[in-house]
């Protein structure tokens, strides 16, 4: 069993040390770009955050791309042969800290944490008025193995919760939206917009000003899926317009967020360094070794990726 690594931005050593112990006998290293005139050295399957288009076109006989990660847009962006299955991770310790991630962002704007900070630093003793809860409902974008999970935590709080994905949902307590024709009823629903979209053909741009200017007034953006999902302008002016009371932003266009990009010094903005659900090493290489094991007994595995649908 041969396996290439080859995640950018990511230390392998401690990744190989793991997949050693977990897959006795695996010959598994790290990628590097073959010299000119030089044979390289092919793998059966490859761990790959990433990877350029090199890696594809050089690792010829990769079975499967085991993704670090749940998001595979980077991957489909590369021309991969048909025969090339993609893996994602599937949550692998991240749907509980997405559910932190999103829980924490809806209570500070529910409990209005960041104006009793406000007052903290004036010195100020100000009571607000209550919220009320029922004004309060989250609408997910996505409703699948993050989402969902995300949904529940939610619900923990008693907030009304409505999710919205390509196929119908049963989560107990949860109203389910499905797709474009009830996008807008999802929409008019929701004070608090939470998404978990993959980026795809179908999904790029959907945080834009004809569905964001649909939200209730005072809606709340998190975005933790990705940057590309928002139109950036549009969200500066629904904020300045008054129309949106702010946004929680983990995932952006570039990363990292340009110096001089227009959401550092919004006050309505806060930003956090793509860190909402970061991969756990432990719990993938668990993941991902337990797959090849089940590849080699010739059965299915979970998280396989539809080229064709994105995701
Ligand atoms: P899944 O693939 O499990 O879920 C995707 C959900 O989106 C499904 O419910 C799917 O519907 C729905 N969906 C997809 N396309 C459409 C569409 N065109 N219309 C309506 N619904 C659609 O993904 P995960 O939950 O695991 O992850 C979601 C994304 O979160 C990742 O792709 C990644 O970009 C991002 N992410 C960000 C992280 C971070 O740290 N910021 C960490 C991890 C992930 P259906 O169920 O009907 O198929
Ligand atoms: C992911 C991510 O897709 O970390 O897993 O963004």
């Amino acid at each position: 069993m041969k396996i290439v690594f080859c995640c950018t931005n990511t230390k392998a050593d401690l990744w190989l040390e793991g997949f050693r112990l977990a897959l006795p006998g695996v010959d598994i290293w790290e990628w590097q770009a073959a010299e000119a005139g030089q044979t390289p050295k092919l793998a059966d399957h490859a761990v790959v955050w990433s990877p350029p288009q090199a890696f594809i076109d050089e690792q010829k006989q990769l079975q499967n791309l085991f993704n670090i990660g749940a998001g595979v847009d980077a991957l489909l962006r590369l021309q991969l042969p048909a025969a090339m299955n993609i893996v994602r991770l599937n949550d692998a310790g991240m749907s509980m800290q997405m559910s932190e991630y999103v829980c924490h962002a809806v209570i500070r704007q529910f409990r209005e944490f960041d104006d009793y900070q406000s007052d903290t630093q004036a010195q100020r003793w100000s009571y607000r008025k209550p919220s009320v809860r029922s004004e309060f409902a989250v609408g997910v974008l996505g409703a699948g193995v993050l989402g969902s999970k995300v949904a529940e935590a939610l619900q923990q709080f008693q907030f009304p919760v409505n999710v919205w994905s390509r196929s119908a949902k049963q989560i107990q307590g949860v109203k389910s939206f499905t797709g474009q024709v009830q996008l807008p009823d999802f929409l008019k629903a929701t004070r608090v917009l939470v998404n978990l979209l993959p980026l795809t053909a179908e999904t790029e741009n959907i945080l834009n000003r004809a569905n964001l200017q649909q939200l209730q007034k005072n809606a709340y953006l998190i975005n933790v899926a990705r940057g590309r999902h928002l139109v950036d302008q549009d969200l500066l002016d629904l904020l300045d317009e008054g129309h949106m009371a702010g946004a929680m932003l983990d995932v952006f266009r570039v990363e990292p967020l340009p110096q001089d990009h227009a959401f550092w010094k919004h006050p309505k903005i806060s930003i956090t360094p793509h860190t909402s659900a970061r991969t756990l090493r432990d719990e993938s290489i668990a993941q991902i070794a337990s797959k090849i094991q089940t590849v080699y007994q010739g059965l299915p595995i979970e998280g396989r990726v539809d080229k064709v649908r994105g995701y």
